[in-house]
């Protein structure tokens, strides 16, 4: 018999989810993904009434922190109601089939549904040795990429390892790892790079396909902009020391415990996309720079690459007192300072002597 396709809101009222749980569900995905109160309305309606797209789920070279991340979203139904609604049909870390029934269930999904499932890919793909480094069921990496591209409607590329190749393409790449994109093309595929990327960016990016039946608006590198069009610095909660010239110099300093501005001990938000300092990880909770470490640019291209973790950046691009920070006692007192440039560095030294002073009576206040 026919297995009949439910909605997400059947799936949630199976599993003893109430309407209200759903309403909620909606609403917190429509914000996420930056729909606006009308477009809410189309969210609701669409996990109403659309019945579940297959997706298989594959995983390459990659250490399954993605799949890892979206199940321990904050929200229960990320993973009880998406991951069951979308990926029943394959992925090979979570599913209770195993070997060739697996395998069987993959080939019957892409035959049944050629042109209409989501193809879902953790891991980069290598290339060298025609691609022996990575193989599932005797065929490798390179070859289930190419055979399954070809009946997808659309491909997310889930981490850095899938959208830009991570670790495994950190010189010198002895297996040749390679991104999604630089193998398919002719197929829309997003990018949602992080190493892991975010639970809520990636049920975010689902919930967008399944509601509006196209691919998100993406940037130049192929990355949903509703969440990587800001850097980490945008929107990070040391900045205003950061603007003030206030650092951290080394990890176990005074200025460590006041919470100042990671930069100099190698802090990577100024050229880092991502959504981090909005969403934060595990449930709103925290994300590097709150723990006292700096970004280390995981969702950019060769962050492997780039440099010692714990060095600052030797410039970046942006004007004013970015690129200025470190000299900022020796620039104040130059006559050639003038207009904006000027400005900047009042305001910002106007800044520096506010933040010092607040902390100076908190640190009486602790010490009292
Ligand atoms: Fe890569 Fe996913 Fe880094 Fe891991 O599986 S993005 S290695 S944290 O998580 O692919
Ligand atoms: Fe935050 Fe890092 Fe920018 Fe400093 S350099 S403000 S810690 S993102
Ligand atoms: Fe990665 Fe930087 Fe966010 S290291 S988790 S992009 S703060």
């Amino acid at each position: 018999m026919e297995e009949k396709m439910l909605t997400v809101y059947e799936q949630m009222q199976s599993r003893g989810y109430s309407r209200r749980d759903f309403l909620r569900f909606c609403s917190w995905m429509g914000a996420l993904i930056g729909v606006e109160a009308t477009g809410l309305a189309r969210v609701v309606h669409a996990l109403e009434t659309k019945p579940r797209v297959p997706v298989v789920w594959f995983h390459f070279q990659e250490c399954t922190c993605c799949s890892e991340s979206f199940i321990r979203s904050s929200h229960p139904i990320v993973a009880d109601i998406l991951l069951d609604k979308i990926s029943l049909d394959y992925t090979e870390t979570l599913q209770a089939a195993a070997g060739k029934q697996a395998e069987e269930a993959l080939h019957a999904t892409m035959k049944k549904y050629k042109g209409e499932y989501l193809m879902l890919c953790e891991g980069s793909v290598p290339t060298e040795a025609d691609g022996v480094y990575c193989c599932i069921a005797g065929r490798t990496a390179l070859d289930i990429v190419k055979e399954a591209a070809e009946g997808a409607k659309a491909i997310v590329a889930w981490g850095s390892c899938a959208s830009n190749g991570c670790i495994q393409g950190a010189k010198p790449n002895p297996t040749g790892a390679t991104p999604i994109h630089k193998i398919v093309t002719g197929k829309p595929i997003i990018n949602v790079p992080g190493c892991p990327p975010i639970g809520e960016v990636m049920a975010g990016t689902i919930v967008h396909l399944l509601a509006f039946d196209r691919i998100p608006q993406l940037d130049g590198l192929g990355r949903p902009k509703a969440f990587y069009s800001r850097r980490v610095h945008d929107t990070c909660y040391r900045r205003p020391n950061y603007d003030a010239g206030l650092f951290v110099e080394s990890f176990d300093d005074e200025n460590a415990k006041r919470g100042y501005c990671l930069y100099k001990v190698g802090c990577r938000g100024p050229v880092t996309y991502n959504a981090c300092g909005v969403m934060r990880w595990n449930n709103g909770v925290s994300y590097p720079i709150q723990s006292g470490h700096g970004c280390i640019g995981c969702s950019e291209a060769n962050f492997w690459d780039n440099g010692p973790f714990y060095q600052h950046l030797a410039s970046f691009p942006g004007f004013g007192i970015e690129t200025t920070a470190d000299k900022i006692g020796v620039a104040v007192g130059a006559a050639t300072l003038a207009g904006m440039a000027a400005h900047a560095i009042s305001t910002n030294i106007r800044k520096r002597h506010e933040i010092k002073k607040d902390q100076n009576e908190q640190d009486k206040k602790g010490g009292a």
